[in-house]
């Protein structure tokens, strides 16, 4: 039985894991759990970032003894390529899903699989880019602005369009310190030229790149994707759904959609609604279909369609061990090749479906725009026809499950806005309102709390602690990805469980304008909403970004798409707070320029602060928060 009135607790949760252990104990089933005791003690040149081996000379490990690899590069050399190769593989990954996207809007067509369903964003984003729309076929215009995205990609000259949204201030920044992204694949493309062997070892100019790679990916590759997704599938207004592994239904045929990708997730909710695919569900003995979301993927399903959540990163491998999962159906990134070995140990089906991500022991269907549909229906009639072998003495489905109100598009919340003040301007709407709860100090300020789980750090612990703390303080909290989640699942996103929680300026204001305290704002790519709503605070409000009383934090990061994201939210000039280190503590130069009151600092007027002790980041952001109040004399 649920119990609504109370978060759920870490706790709580923790106990629904090992129960679900247990289960897999039964079937001989690996676990993350278990394979973090096998890897640990990590290396400790690996977490430093001192191990090179970019060619093979080496690899050579930077100690007192050896302080330059074999072409005499030295720890703040080696330390800062080894960060922008990161850099460069979460702003190649994002972005490459940006392009995904784009490809899609190209084969939207009227009457077809993918149709436009936000006209009004399409248009703006055509006026935006100069692209003529008076008298034309919506299409027409589509397939024209998928194309200019997609030269984005690989343009020749220029710098990236998305960018001129930001306040002068900040793109004077940008061009100043020479960081403003050209081609998005250029960035990428320089990144690794930059990282090879015999070419930069200087670090400020590594740091800078990483700067650069990083917008690139921000307010190039993520916009791309965040924008065109809205106009595929619908920009995202609030909507209530539920979260945590208690969304499984145990008479339900379960299909879990996971990765990041909506094009394929869009088609396989669509068809796990088609009425021939209920009545196949029931003829099987199962009272219907329940698609449910992991990771990135649910976090876009939800927004759009009220789609449950099941989980977060880490619990990826929990929905299989309910016993009830007949499918997974993943696209693309934070998918756990282990996903294939569990799920031979149970009837699941572990369908992957993007050429870029094959995993063994999987079931191969692959899904391309061109033919959604049939390879759509084929994943849904797969998962029905599996019902039947699941082993009824394995299900354990943990009673978890909180309410949500999810689907906070910038839109949505200027939308929001406007209900309360009628203050409605033009089309877009404006942010006034929320700066003026934030100068009288109705609300002291915002964080932006984003990213994954990490074994470092106890799964969901810091997100949810952190949250709790800011809202108590009068903090409002916009969140994407697992950190989203992670909301959800306690109930932290429950307008009206949540705000008994919250200091008395914010409760107020989640009164009036009908808001949880923690606002769902998306998924990964997403965060370029963020940097949207951020610029448009301080245009609305008359200052920078970086005097806004706004930090953004990731305490519980893990992966390469985490680094970019830093990159451009730190470049954007929003200090950005981590609860993981990024493997640069072996260089102190490179400290100094990520944490410095040098490097990004003097160049976007932000910088990154880290602390593994979640209590102290905490205070460290509220102090951060009201040194912004001060130096605005608010
Ligand atoms: S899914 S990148 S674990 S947020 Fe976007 Fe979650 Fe991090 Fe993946």
């Amino acid at each position: 039985m649920n119990d609504w009135d109370k978060l759920v607790t870490v706790e709580q949760m923790e106990e629904a894991t090992n129960a679900l252990l247990e289960t897999g104990k039964k079937v001989g089933a690996d676990s993350w759990q278990q394979r973090v005791k096998n890897q640990t003690p990590h290396c400790g040149f690996g977490e430093a970032g001192t191990c090179c081996r970019i060619c093979t000379m080496g690899p050579c490990r930077i100690t007192p003894k050896s302080p330059r690899g074999i072409c005499g590069c030295d720890v703040h050399g080696i330390v800062a390529r080894n960060y922008l190769r990161f850099t460069a593989g979460g702003a190649a990954t994002h972005s490459d899903h940006g392009r995904s996207i784009c490809h899609t809007l190209y084969q939207a067509k009227e009457g077809g699989a993918y149709q436009v369903k936000d006209a009004e964003k399409l248009t703006r984003i055509a006026h935006e880019w100069g692209i003529e729309t008076e008298g034309r076929d919506i299409y027409e215009v589509a397939h024209e602005v998928a194309e200019v995205a997609l030269m984005e990609y690989g343009k020749p000259f220029g710098v990236q369009r998305f960018l001129k949204r930001a306040p002068e201030h900040t793109q004077k920044l940008w061009h100043d310190a020479e960081i403003e992204p050209r081609a998005i694949d250029r960035e990428v493309s320089q990144s690794m030229h930059m990282t090879h062997m015999g070419c930069s070892s200087l670090p400020e100019a590594l740091i800078k790149q990483s700067l650069r790679a990083g917008l690139s990916d921000g307010w190039g590759g993520s916009m791309c994707g965040t924008e065109f997704s809205d106009v595929l599938f619908g920009t995202p207004k609030p909507v209530d759904t539920t979260a945590n592994i208690g969304v499984m239904e145990k008479d339900m045929v379960n299909i879990i959609v996971h990765g990041h990708d909506p094009s394929l997730s869009e088609m396989v909710v669509f068809y796990a609604n088609d009425p021939e695919m209920i009545a196949l569900a029931k003829e099987q003995g199962a009272k219907g279909i329940n698609v449910a979301g992991v990771c990135c993927t649910g976090n876009e399903v939800a927004m759009r369609k009220g789609i449950p959540m099941a989980g977060n990163f880490l619990q990826q491998e929990n929905v299989v061990l309910t016993g009830a999962c007949e499918a997974i159906v993943v696209d693309v990134q934070c998918i756990f090749p282990a996903l294939g070995p569990l799920s031979k140990c149970f009837h699941t089906k572990f369908i992957t479906t993007s050429p870029i991500a094959q995993m063994p022991d999987a079931e191969y269907m692959r899904f391309s725009e061109e033919t959604a549909a049939e390879n759509a229906k084929k994943i849904v009639r797969t998962a029905v026809l599996n019902f039947k072998n699941r082993d009824q003495s394995l299900v354990n489905i943990p009673q978890l499950k909180s309410k949500a109100r999810v689907g906070y598009s910038v839109e949505a919340i200027k939308k929001c806005l406007d209900g309360v003040t009628n203050s409605h301007v033009d089309e877009t709407g404006t942010l006034k309102p929320l700066a003026d709860c934030v100068k009288s100090g109705v609300l002291r300020g915002a964080v932006a709390m984003v990213g994954c789980n990490n074994p470092k750090v106890r799964p969901d612990y810091a997100h949810i602690e952190l949250m709790k703390k800011l809202l108590k303080n009068d903090i409002i909290v916009v969140v994407s990805g697992c950190s989203a989640q992670a909301a959800a699942k306690a109930g932290l996103m429950d307008p009206e469980l949540a705000p008994q929680y919250c200091g008395e300026g914010l409760k107020r204001v989640c009164k009036l304008v009908g808001i949880p305290p923690v606002l769902h704002m998306g998924s990964c790519v997403d965060i370029s909403r963020m940097m949207i709503l951020a610029a448009d605070l301080a245009k609305d409000w008359g200052i920078n970004i970086s005097q806004i009383p706004l930090v953004g934090c990731a305490p519980e990061w893990m992966s390469e798409k985490a680094v970019s994201i830093g990159n451009y939210v730190v470049a954007t000039g929003i200090d950005t707070y981590l609860g993981v280190d990024p493997y640069s503590k072996g260089s102190t130069e490179v400290t100094e320029l990520l944490q410095g009151e040098t490097g990004c600092k003097e160049w976007v007027e932000a910088h990154y602060i880290v602390d593994t002790d979640i209590e102290s980041l905490g205070d460290k952001m509220i102090a951060d928060i009201e040194a912004k109040r001060a130096a605005l004399a608010i």
